[in-house]
């Protein structure tokens, strides 16, 4: 099997201070943050930015300052969220791709998401990848549901996606694919060839679709955008804490971890 790639994604829109006390908010305390990962065996860092309120943003000044501060600290690969929050429009959310980090993620279709919906239609889909494509940007399509992997192989049809094809499988939100075992296979089955792939389960299903992935051959995504939880009760200390975990398990597996040098040649991204 090839090396395990450690996706962190520490912060997320919708997780509060209230809900975990430990979660970074501002650059300083994110780079802080992606430094600990980066040392505990992540290679990728999936971003989302707060604002001086801690209330989510897309500003492009918020990302660069984060950037800077992270690339002062480490080479850990930069994924930027084009997915933003809920209600966020289009240009908001594209927005950050001016700083043309190496990767960001490109959800492939419409999911309700909790109470809200997340609203992807095909030709934000399609522009986003455009987008990407153009500026040399690596997209992770992120699967919240079954149909969305029929949305990316059509991306991939028309050109739009390079291989190897990045998806980041991302299940048990409250509307979208639940986080089973079953359902995890049917998704990785489903995937085209010259794919790869990570996987992520939100709250009580993360440890055992993290688990199975890494049994598959697949990469895995952790931190407090997905789950904010250590074990059932008790609050993560940090995101580091949860990739700590998870090199302990992947070793104990055999797998190897990849470091962010060994994932961009894997991903073949355009340094
Ligand atoms: N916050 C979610 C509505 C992404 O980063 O691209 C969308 C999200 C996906 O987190
Ligand atoms: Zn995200």
């Amino acid at each position: 099997m090839k090396p395990l790639i450690i996706t962190v994604a520490p912060i997320g829109a919708e997780v509060t201070k209230e809900d975990n006390p430990n979660l970074p908010i501002t650059p300083e305390e994110i780079a802080e943050e992606a430094f600990n990962c980066y040392k505990a065996g992540a290679s990728i860092i999936h971003l989302h930015a707060r604002d001086e309120n801690g209330n989510p943003t897309q500003d492009p000044e918020i990302y660069h300052e984060m950037i800077k501060l992270i690339k002062e600290r480490c080479n850990i690969i930069i994924q930027i969220s084009t997915g933003g929050a809920i209600g966020m429009s289009p240009e908001e959310r594209r927005a950050p791709l001016k700083l043309k980090p190496e990767m960001a993620s490109l959800t492939t279709g419409t999911v309700n998401f909790g109470d809200g919906v997340f609203y992807n239609p095909p030709t934000l889909i399609k522009s986003l990848a455009q987008e990407m494509k153009n500026l040399g940007i690596k997209p992770e399509m992120e699967i919240f549901d079954v149909g969305m992997v029929a949305n990316g192989k059509k991306l991939i049809k028309e050109g739009l996606i390079d291989p190897p094809f990045q998806f980041g499988l991302i299940m048990g939100v409250p509307g979208g694919i639940p986080g089973t075992i079953k359902d995890l296979l049917h998704l990785y089955e489903s995937l085209p060839e010259k794919s790869m792939w990570s996987a992520t389960g939100i709250g009580k299903t993360h440890l055992p679709i993290s688990v199975t992935s890494i049994a598959l051959g697949g990469n895995v995504r952790l931190g407090f955008e997905d789950n904010i939880y250590y074990e059932k009760g008790i609050l993560a200390e940090s995101n580091a804490q949860l990739v700590k975990r998870i090199v302990r398990i992947a070793k104990e597996i055999g797998r190897k971890i990849a470091t962010p040098d060994k994932a961009r040649k894997l991903l073949r991204l355009k340094i």
